[in-house]
């Protein structure tokens, strides 16, 4: 089955981390078809940094509880701390909308309750499903219609960590870095390990430490 996953992100490499979550679905989930462009929106919820949205279409054979559990582990292994219902994240994976299917119990709602109401979800995933429909029949461009202006969109980088990201990928670009991890001394080894355990089969070759910051930011490269 088809599905749209929508990604956002509003602390640290905000970029990196959409990126490695992009790559976390390929190998956790399925073959990512498609990637929107990435926005940045504004906040929804309490006063918090700017959020980077974007979304991804995958085609999976997992059942839809599967694909929330895997989602939810990518979100682990990224660094997501649940503090705050609309709080700000490393990285948040919401599972939009999936051609054809309605679905709501305790665990999960589809199509997502917020998609109809929020241009930082219903914008990427037009792009990728121009002709989406809410299972009631209804077509989300129309809904769209209805809201506020275009997103804006996102084409720098997160700064000094984003860099180093690109520096340490620089050399060979045929690599894809699949891994960014916060965390800093003992805890860094714990959350590589982690990050280990969530590509599963897919062993990376090395784990490189790139950056490490005043700020307690250390990030791995891994491919
Ligand atoms: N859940 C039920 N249905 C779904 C679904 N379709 N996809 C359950 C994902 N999860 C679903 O979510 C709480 C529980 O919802 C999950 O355990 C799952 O069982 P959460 O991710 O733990 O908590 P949350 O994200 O803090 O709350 P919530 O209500 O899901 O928030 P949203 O809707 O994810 O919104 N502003 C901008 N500009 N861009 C954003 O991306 N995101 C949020 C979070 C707030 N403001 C934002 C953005
Ligand atoms: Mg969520």
């Amino acid at each position: 089955m088809r599905w749209v996953i929508g990604l956002g992100s509003n602390l640290g490499s905000r970029r990196a981390l959409l990126d490695a979550a992009v790559a976390l679905l390929a190998t956790r989930v399925g073959p990512v078809l498609g990637q929107s462009q990435i926005y940045e929106t504004e906040p929804l919820g309490p006063a918090q940094p700017a959020y980077l949205n974007t979304a991804a279409l995958l085609d999976t054979a997992l059942e839809a509880h599967a694909v929330l559990s895997q989602c939810n582990q990518i979100e682990a292994a990224l660094g997501r701390e649940r503090r705050l219902r609309w709080g700000p994240r490393t990285v948040d994976l919401d599972l939009l909308w999936a051609d054809g299917l309605a679905l709501a119990d305790d665990a999960l709602t589809v199509p997502h309750p917020g998609l109809t109401a929020r241009t930082f979800a219903l914008d990427p995933l037009l792009e990728l499903c121009p002709d989406a429909r809410l299972p009631g029949g209804e077509p989300l461009r129309a809904l769209r219609a209805r809201l506020g202006p275009p997103l804006a969109r996102f084409e720098g980088h997160d700064g000094p960590r984003q860099t180093a990201l690109e520096a340490a990928l620089a050399p060979d670009r045929t690599r894809r870095a699949v891994g960014v991890l916060r965390a800093q001394g003992p805890a860094f080894e714990t959350a590589v390990e982690r990050l280990r355990e969530a590509l599963g089969d897919a062993r990376p070759a090395r784990v490189a430490v790139i950056a490490d910051t005043d700020a307690g930011l250390d990030v791995a490269a891994l491919y």
